[in-house]
């Protein structure tokens, strides 16, 4: 799709222009944009004002390096990064990706996107995003540790409860958050809630570790609900087989859905029987075991090597939870072909804009990440308040609050793409939903 408005395409052209060789960064801006051409029609106070050249560029960038000592002796260096893209509804907000694959476009693109998302929540929370080229898997604990030390000895002096909290994304779980949160409050003396995915013992929120699967659900069966659908008996494929793909697992079944795969970054597991959660969990949660043992484990499951023959996988509802980019034109027609009625997305930017315009051509109810995964933000907001309120909790009451986050999001996109003439492109809807309050604030504030 191209723009209309040619102000629109001199807004994205500049983007390209001044963040050369940033693809992913540049796919995120472009959907962004091209949502909010009647937008920009209706409203262009907001074109004098710069706000979306504003929008684009992060407040603040932050690199740095970042050097520990493994196991033998050696000196290790890494980059370190943390783009603040925008504080107009609240303290930075956002995740930290410890990957191999990490650099300054996948960032970028995270916490451009964590911008909208933080918005369509109801939270005060603006967006950041960050983490390293850190790579934990086959790292021994002592190892995870010092990098995490290393890492937060230049991350604190950015960040701070009412600044900047961190948290969790693909490579950063409880054990990261909190060899971090233990230098932040070595070196800051202050006991504060500066990260958020802390477990339960230090500060941390129940039904955290859930929200993000658990949340997707909920999104997932309103949108299906709202269509004369349900999760019940439904074939599901979900991607991953990290933290959110584990509890969009765990909810869909309790919904009633039949969960047939999962997988890793080197392959995908088939279970006809309906995947059995506990053997997932112990491979992964405890033992940080690859998913092919799933299939040493469970009898009449099947390991096929490589990542994208899962969506092959004739299914109702697909849950893509692994990472960006993971459904391609191919895969998504693959999809549509086995008959496909939902596909949500539970990781950031699973479907490539093919694969978006393939499910929307063909009348695939498609929930963005920005609305479908914003359950674990929305429940990080929610330490957040735990923490200053110093108290905690219980699981219901949590769960409670994120069920409903998650139908207001559903009911907020859904109603605008209908009140900008696009009546069931969630898409649409959730960028402008998201777009709104973050530009009125911006407006309030002053440049
Ligand atoms: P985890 O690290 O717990 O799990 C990531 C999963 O995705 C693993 O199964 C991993 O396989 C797979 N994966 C990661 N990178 C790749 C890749 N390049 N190719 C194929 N598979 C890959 O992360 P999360 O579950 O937390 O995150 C998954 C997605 O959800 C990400 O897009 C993240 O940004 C998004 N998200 C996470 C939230 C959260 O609260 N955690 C909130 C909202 C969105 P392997 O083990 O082989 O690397
Ligand atoms: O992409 C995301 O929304 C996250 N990784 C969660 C961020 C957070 O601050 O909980």
């Amino acid at each position: 799709m191209s723009f209309k408005s040619s102000y629109l395409a001199e807004v994205y052209d500049n983007v390209v222009r001044v963040n050369p060789g940033e693809p992913e960064f540049h796919q995120a801006v472009r959907e962004v944009l091209e949502s909010l051409e009647p937008v920009i029609e209706q409203r262009p106070e907001l074109v004098k004002a710069g706000i979306l050249e504003r929008m684009v560029e992060p407040e603040r960038s932050i690199r740095f390096r970042v050097s520990w000592v493994d196991d033998s002796g050696k000196v290790q260096v890494n980059r370190g990064y943390r783009f603040q893209f925008n504080s107009a509804i609240g303290p930075y907000k956002g995740g930290l990706r410890l990957h191999p694959s990490v650099n300054a476009s996948i960032l970028k693109f995270l916490g451009f996107e964590q911008v909208f998302k933080n918005s369509l929540t109801g939270l005060p929370m603006g967006g950041a995003k960050g983490g390293s080229d850190f790579d934990p898997k086959g790292k021994s604990d002592a190892e995870v540790m010092r990098f995490c030390q290393a890492f937060m000895t230049e991350l604190y002096r950015h960040i701070g409860p009412d600044t900047d909290v961190p948290a969790g994304d693909i490579g950063t779980g409880a054990r990261e958050i909190g060899y971090m949160f233990g230098q932040y409050k070595k070196i800051m003396n202050e006991y504060t809630g500066v990260l958020t995915g802390k477990s339960l013992s230090y500060g941390g929120s129940l039904a955290r570790k859930e929200a993000t699967g658990y949340g997707l659900c909920y999104f997932t069966d309103e949108l299906l609900r709202d269509n004369g659908l349900s999760f019940e008996g439904m074939i599901t494929v979900i991607s991953g087989s990290g933290n959110v793909a584990i509890y969009a697992c765990e909810k869909a079944t309790l919904f009633g859905a039949k969960v047939v795969a999962l997988s890793d970054s080197n392959g995908y597991i088939y279970d006809k029987n309906g995947i059995n959660l506990d053997v997932v969990k112990q491979i992964k949660e405890v033992e940080r075991g690859r998913i092919s043992e799933y299939a040493d484990r469970v009898p009449g499951s099947v390991y096929t090597p490589g990542c994208s023959g899962i969506w092959s996988i004739p299914c109702d509802i697909a849950l893509p939870c692994a990472t960006q980019n993971e459904i391609n034109a191919e895969s998504a027609a693959l999809l549509v072909k086995n008959g496909v009625k939902a596909v949500c997305e539970g990781a950031n930017m699973p479907s490539t804009p093919e694969a978006i315009e393939t499910f929307q051509k063909n009348g695939v109810f498609f929930g963005p990440a920005k609305a479908a995964n914003a359950g674990g933000v929305a429940t990080s907001g929610l330490e957040m308040s735990q923490n200053s309120l110093r108290l905690s909790w219980t699981f219901e009451e949590v769960d409670e609050k994120l069920c409903g986050i998650m139908k207001n999001i559903y009911k907020n996109a859904s109603d605008a793409a209908k009140e900008f003439g696009m009546a069931g492109n969630l898409v649409a809807g959730a960028n402008i939903a998201g777009f709104m309050k973050v530009a009125d604030a911006m407006m309030w504030q002053g440049i």
